[in-house]
């Protein structure tokens, strides 16, 4: 009988003690997506990491309760899309509680109150929302701000002008190119005590809770885990610790060493992450042009074949293809599709950003290739094909024999031009939230306000990798000739 209770008590400790310390975790990692500038909730530091209350919060809750994540930052709108179309498992961004969002997202208890508040340059004249008739305001693109300006639009008779990132949104404001900005305040007031010469005239508007989301219905441990490791870092005092590091007075989160208010300093502090982007942006079309080329030339051949059916079906892929741009394609590819394929089987899959961008290049230049393809073998002249059939040679041989060798000298600096155009198309798709050369401009930028210099230096590095790609295309052609 004692050997029963004990063979009892055994098999119940486990089961008790876990219930008690920690929610269980269903997945071996989650991936958790964020916002790309949003300081202080989260923001690049001087050493290019990601830091702010929201990464310090989620970074000391997986710890307190013992699951693995992956941050990816994207930007707001991005990461609310990753979230939706199941790329990423939760998001924290300094993200508003509203109604709206209840119906597509379960949140987590919340860990900050935030207002939405106006802000304008220190020498602006505007000092209330009736000064902003006729005048732009800018906004990060699907934020509760935005929400705010659109419903209020008609009633001060403002332009509304959304952005996808708040570094460029910021930027806009201090060119001039709009005349203020609707952000959360805890946000403008962190700029402002980092020395942007901005102010906010009026007082800001509650919208809400800030708290950590999922999508609605899946992953629910996630919320549990963040409750319970948020409510343990409050009663040990460690919550209070993260908002003083990034609130208190004082507090420059920025301690750079290297001056980054000249070219060399912004290369010394950036070129490890400036090389990574250059990495991803040369796999990235090299990889596509790559498969391009094949999809290009099989339907190349298709459009002059001697079946109609063919012609038809390379007909519709050009034109289809050349009809949708570059970035509609990749958001398709990236978001739509494992949005769709979930609406139907109830199965996430998410596609990686990298892969989408591939697919998308690819097809794109491929449908270009193919008209090139086309226009080279065209442009041999008819004769040459009827001369050799009537003695006899097949389609086959003739096309190889004599047709294509003459195409392919007339097609190859159209080659060459088209691997260019794939190499600078490589920006469009970081629309996806791909962190090639052209995005990690954009996020040194978000912290150091360079932009003049930023874009200077992204464009000198595209100008000498295309020079040299295309030096070395040259010199191809001329062998292959
Ligand atoms: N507070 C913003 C919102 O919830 C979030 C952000 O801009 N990162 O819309």
């Amino acid at each position: 009988m004692k050997k029963k209770i004990l063979a009892f008590l055994l098999i119940l400790f486990p089961i008790f003690s876990l219930g008690v310390v920690k929610a269980d975790t269903v997945k071996s990692k989650y991936v958790i997506a964020s916002d790309s500038s949003f300081a202080p909730f989260v923001f690049q530091n001087s050493s290019n990491e990601y830091t702010g209350i929201d990464m310090d919060l989620i970074k000391a809750i997986t710890k307190d309760q013992g699951f693995e994540i992956e941050i990816i930052n994207p930007g707001f709108d991005a990461a609310i899309s990753a979230v939706q179309a199941g790329q990423a498992d939760g998001i924290i961004a300094g993200m508003s509680v509203t109604d709206a969002r209840k119906a597509t997202f379960d949140f987590s208890d919340s860990y900050y109150t935030a207002n939405t508040i106006l802000g304008v340059k220190e020498s602006s004249t505007i000092a209330s929302y009736e000064d902003l008739k006729d005048k732009t305001v800018g906004v990060k693109n699907g934020t509760a701000s935005q929400t705010f300006l659109t419903k209020n639009q008609s009633k001060y008779g403002y332009k509304i002008k959304t952005f996808a990132d708040g570094a460029s949104m910021y930027d806009s404001l201090n060119t001039g190119a709009i005349d203020a900005v609707m952000d959360d305040e805890p946000v403008l007031k962190y700029s402002i005590s980092q020395g942007q010469k901005l102010k906010t005239p009026i007082v800001g508007t509650p919208i809400g809770e800030t708290a950590f989301a999922v999508k609605k219905g899946s992953n629910p441990e996630l919320i549990q885990m963040f409750n319970k490791g948020l409510a343990n870092l409050k009663a040990n005092g460690e919550f209070q610790k993260i908002l003083d590091k990034y609130l208190a007075s004082g507090t420059t989160a920025s301690t750079s060493t290297v001056d980054e208010t000249t070219i060399w300093g912004l290369l010394q502090n950036n070129y490890k992450q400036l090389l990574s982007g250059l990495g991803i942006t040369l796999a990235l079309a090299l990889i596509s042009f790559a498969i391009a080329i094949v999809i290009g030339i099989i339907f190349g051949m298709f459009s002059v074949s001697p079946y109609k059916s063919l012609r038809v079906i390379s007909e519709i892929f050009v034109d289809v293809i050349r009809g949708i741009p570059l970035m509609i394609l990749a958001a398709f590819i990236f978001w739509g599709i494992p949005n769709f394929i979930e609406s139907i089987t109830g199965q996430q899959s998410p596609i990686n950003d990298f892969v989408a961008g591939t697919i998308a290049l690819s097809l794109n230049s491929a449908a270009y290739i193919a008209e090139i393809v086309r226009g080279g073998i065209q442009a041999v002249p008819v004769g040459q094909m009827e001369a050799s059939r009537s003695l006899g040679i097949s389609y086959g041989k003739t096309m190889r024999k004599i047709i294509l060798p003459q195409a392919t000298k007339l097609m190859l600096p159209n080659f060459v031009n088209q691997f260019v155009i794939a190499l600078k198309d490589t920006t469009i798709v970081s629309a996806i939230g791909l962190v090639e050369l052209f995005q990690t401009g954009k996020i040194i930028i978000a912290r150091n306000y360079q932009s003049f210099k930023m874009y200077a230096i992204l464009a000198i590095f595209y100008l000498i990798i295309i020079t040299l790609l295309t030096r070395l295309a040259k010199g191809l052609e001329k062998r292959i000739r």
